[in-house]
């Protein structure tokens, strides 16, 4: 397994192969055998294009020959940074094919994250588009390079504008000619690629994820949400999402044979004229996006749309409230499914036999009879069902460990092996799971999880900032938003300052505090060394805005 990350133990591994979860196929093989059976139906349209089974097959091998010829290989990963539009499977498949392992970013990352990833993965490339939603990717890698040192490669889907230094994918997929030939086929326990976390200490965490489990989830989705060769499936969100991806994604679809259409940005004005024009059977959105789209069909500007072809309208990534989640089926004419995943791994699913109470009010049950779940309280011991505590998990497509992170790990992972996922959830007789709030240290903004700590660094390196508590505030329409409590230091800074200090840093948007609270001191919380999660809850208590008081910045969700 490639160095750095947790196997699961022999007797697992076992079971899970003798169950038939983890079946020997890798991602390559998986394109390769769909092809066959699905030649020429399409899969993939987006971006003016569209390509059938057979035609992704052979892209994605050609890309793979010309990667090769460049020196990538097994184990090398390569930092891909690509918005909704094919090329982002072309790379996909190339890279597992050579087994070499995508780092996926999120299109919304700048040079913080981006330089951060391919620093600490030591990336032999980076992919990204030339221009996407007015930004510019091609300066970001300029930027990126300058700061790093790194990578070697820089591919280029689309133009380079003549840049030195930067490749384009179409060149390397010529120079692959008709293909690699026969490789080594890589081995379908190891890791095929590297995932983001949202992340609940300092910087992002790397996921981890195996041929053999991702497939399972990936199958395993597929036809719990009953996929076929009829389904066509928009991708609203950024395909790089683990939801987007796998549940049942992308990747569900082509496991099935179905059509994978690509939005350029999640706004009902794209997405729902999609829906209509391609004849979308499935979606999938998190709760501020569905939201957007209720009202834009209930009497807004999409009024006028026939969506009577969708079928289906998964939300997840955060809490849907039950009185969002009934107007689904009134406002769209189509089922809900909610779906509670995590990019480590255990993902749940209302199903279509669920009683539409159900639906509304919970966030569905785990894929695999194999996940096993507990809820703790905070000593650790599990609570009676029904009861709150928080859930931890383990199962055949779970990860043990994330990348090189040993000691973040220690507290992660309980000493059994299973992941704290920070969640707190109720249990119902049934076996769904209510998610009712989070035990970690993290902020959900509408799907987007912003780890405190990450935007306090970046605050604290101002010389006009003393010290920092990044903090949740409630928000109607995100669910969270971000409040940055700052105790200024000699002069301070002006909120237009600091905001404007944490952009040049190359921080996400997303991540960008949506206000900005400046106080003299932070409340006291005892004696001795004060952890920064008592801090944050002490500030929370002393200072949060009312919550009937509206944030100061209304931003749409950053998807992009
Ligand atoms: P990540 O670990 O970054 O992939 O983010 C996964 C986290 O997103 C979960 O642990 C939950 O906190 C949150 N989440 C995902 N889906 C839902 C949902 N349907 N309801 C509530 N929280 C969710
Ligand atoms: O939020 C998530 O990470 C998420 C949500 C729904 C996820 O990873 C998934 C489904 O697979």
């Amino acid at each position: 397994m490639l160095a750095g990350c947790t196997p699961w133990p022999p007797e697992f591994a076992d079971r899970y192969r003798e169950r038939g979860y983890w079946t020997g196929e890798t991602l390559g093989a998986f394109l390769r055998e769909r092809a066959r059976r699905y030649a020429d139906r399409t899969a993939v349209v987006g971006a003016g294009r569209r390509w059938s089974y057979t035609e992704l097959d052979v892209r994605a091998d050609r890309t793979a020959a010309g990667l090769a010829r460049l020196g990538i290989g097994a184990g090398d990963r390569v930092v891909v940074q690509l918005p909704n539009i094919p090329d982002v499977f072309e790379v996909a498949f190339a890279l597992f094919r050579l087994g070499a392992l995508p780092v996926y970013a999120l299109p919304a990352h700048r040079r913080a994250e981006i330089s951060y990833l391919c620093s600490f993965t030591d990336a032999a490339a980076l992919v990204v588009a030339d221009t996407h939603g007015g930004f510019d990717y091609r300066d970001l890698a300029a930027q990126v390079r300058a700061e790093t040192g790194g990578p070697e490669h820089v591919l280029v889907a689309g133009d380079t504008g003549g840049r030195p230094g930067l490749t384009p994918l179409e060149q390397i997929r010529e120079q692959g000619g008709a293909g690699p030939g026969a490789t080594a086929e890589p081995d379908p326990a190891d890791v095929a690629f590297l995932q983001l976390s949202g992340g609940t200490t300092g910087l992002p965490k790397l996921i981890p994820r195996t041929h053999d489990d991702y497939l399972y989830s990936v199958r395993a989705s597929a036809e719990i949400c009953a996929l076929d060769t009829a389904t066509v499936y928009l991708a609203a969100l950024p395909v790089v999402h683990n939801f987007p991806m796998s549940s049942p994604g992308f990747l569900g679809v082509f496991s099935a044979g179905g059509t994978v259409v690509l939005a350029p940005d999640p706004s009902p004005a794209t997405c729902l004229a999609l829906v209509e024009q391609e004849s979308v059977t499935h979606t999938a959105v998190v709760p501020p996006v569905a939201m957007l789209w209720l009202d834009a069909v209930d009497g807004g500007s999409q009024a006028h749309r026939d969506l009577s072809c969708l079928r289906v309208l998964q939300v997840g990534g955060a809490k849907f409230a039950p009185e969002a989640a009934r107007r689904v089926r009134l406002t769209l004419g189509c089922a809900l499914q909610q779906v509670f995943g995590m990019a480590e791994g255990l993902v749940n699913y209302t199903r279509d036999d669920d009683p539409e109470e159900t639906v509304v009010t919970t966030q569905g049950r785990p894929i695999s009879d194999d996940d096993e779940i507990r809820v703790v309280d905070s000593d650790g011991t599990e609570v009676p069902e029904g009861a709150l505590g928080e859930l931890q998990t383990r199962g055949p497509y779970t990860i043990r460990g994330y990348y090189r992170a040993p000691e973040h790990n220690s507290e992660a992972f309980t000493a059994d092996g299973y992941y704290r996922t920070g969640d707190l959830v109720r249990l119902t007789p049934t076996g769904h799971l209510v998610v009712e709030g989070r035990a970690k240290d993290q902020i959900n903004r509408g799907g987007e999880k912003i780890a405190p700590d990450e935007v306090e660094d970046h605050l604290l390196a101002h010389p006009g900032v003393h010290d920092a508590a990044v903090v949740a505030m409630p928000d109607g329409f995100l669910g969270e938003r971000t409040c940055a409590y700052v105790v200024p230091r000699g002069t301070g800074a002006a909120r237009a300052q600091l905001l404007g200090f944490l952009r040049e840093r190359g921080l996400a948007a997303y991540k960008i505090p949506d206000r900005v609270e400046f106080v003299a001191a932070f409340p006291a919380t005892g004696v001795g060394k004060v952890s920064r999660r008592e801090l944050r809850e002490a500030v929370r208590a002393a200072h949060a805005p009312d919550a009937a008081d509206p944030p100061t910045v209304p931003a749409p969700p950053s998807q992009q």
